[in-house]
């Protein structure tokens, strides 16, 4: 009787592992196979060697890059360098890309590990980069001052809070206010493995002000990108394990309300919007098992969804538009590739 006890329950384990093995495979859409493609328009740009996280274009064609993320898992190309943030000036025939000098006496550039970003201009044109960072694997969100004179950044200050203990993304709504994705619910590496593994979906999304912070939005399979409208009504979140993106309604207390979900065939990350047509970018990974698994004979490549304006997204047609923009392949061979570019 012991015996078959023991036997059930090893029966019932094995099949639990391997239901949640095979949805593990398909959350990581580890059948998902692509073909390089050839970009005739593409150029490699130098300099950029242990990959870019996240990306920020400036009205005025300057972007920002943030390079050398070491996140656990990921293959790191430089794991004795401390990351860095580049300057590409896009109205240049040929851009390369800046080192941007960081300033400030309580800043620690040793640590500096930095992730997503993004920018909020003032009123008097100061232009503020907010950028997730993981010193240690802690998460904290630097705040600079852009100096375009002096092409450096001026560390202002080191925002810390426990409702942002795992941050992949942000985007700023004011110099010190904030929407943030936290990708993990937990923040150690082993229990953030078995929180991905076994699909608990307790990422979250949160509002960051000096006053006021507050989770706005849960449930999620890997919170990641995160953006905004040009008219700031309307926030976007990828869940990338779920290969999701979310539209909310923003309100004028910052809460959130669910508007609707679109379907993706890819590991979407990181989301830019054209600030002109409300175009919706999104850098995707075909396939997760490529990114934490890392081969450099057969690398993880990327790809870019595009042009899903939001009006056409409140209008569900999003189906129609999607097919008719297209989608762009390239074999990287960066493990982390995750923005599509634009800027005209
Ligand atoms: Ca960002
Ligand atoms: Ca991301």
């Amino acid at each position: 009787m012991a015996k078959l006890m023991v036997l059930t329950l090893l029966g019932l384990g094995l099949a639990l592992f391997r239901d949640h093995r095979s949805s593990y495979l398909t959350r990581m859409n580890a059948f998902r196979e692509i073909k390089p493609v050839e970009l005739p328009n593409c150029k490699l740009v130098k300099g950029i060697e242990s990959g870019s996280e996240d990306l920020e274009v400036l009205h005025n064609g300057l972007a920002f890059i943030s390079t050398g993320l070491k996140y656990p898992g990921i293959k790191v190309f430089e794991p004795d360098k401390p990351g860095k943030i580049l300057l590409m000036d896009l109205n240049e025939e040929d851009p390369t890309v800046l080192e941007l000098r960081i300033t400030g006496s309580n800043f620690d550039l040793s640590s500096f590990n930095p992730h997503g970003i993004s920018t909020f201009t003032d009123e008097d044109n100061t232009v503020y980069l907010l950028v997730v960072s993981h010193p240690d694997l802690k998460s904290t969100v630097e705040l600079f001052k852009f100096q375009e004179e002096e092409k450096t950044l001026l560390h202002l200050k080191t925002i810390k809070h426990k409702l942002l203990p795992k941050i992949n993304d942000i985007v700023a709504v004011g110099p010190e206010h904030f929407y943030a994705t936290n990708d993990h619910y937990f923040v150690d590496t082993y229990l953030t493995f078995w929180e991905m593994y076994l699909g608990l979906a307790w990422s979250y999304a949160v509002y960051y002000s000096p006053n006021e912070v507050q989770v706005m939005a849960s449930g999620f399979d890997f919170a990641n990108g995160i953006n905004i409208s040009p008219d700031g009504k309307y926030v976007y979140i990828a869940e990338s394990m779920a290969h999701k993106i979310h539209v909310y309604e923003k309100h004028a207390n910052w809460t959130l309300t669910p508007l609707k979900s679109l379907d993706f065939d890819t590991i979407v990350d990181n989301i830019s919007v054209d600030p002109v047509t409300g175009d919706l970018w999104i850098g995707c990974h075909p396939n997760g098992m490529k990114v934490f698994f890392y081969d450099p004979e057969n690398p993880p490549g990327s790809e870019g969804e595009g042009t899903i304006s939001h009006q056409v997204v409140c209008q569900k047609r999003v189906k129609e538009k999607k097919e008719t923009a297209g989608t762009t392949y390239k074999m990287s061979k960066w493990s982390s590739n995750n923005f599509t570019l634009f800027y005209s």
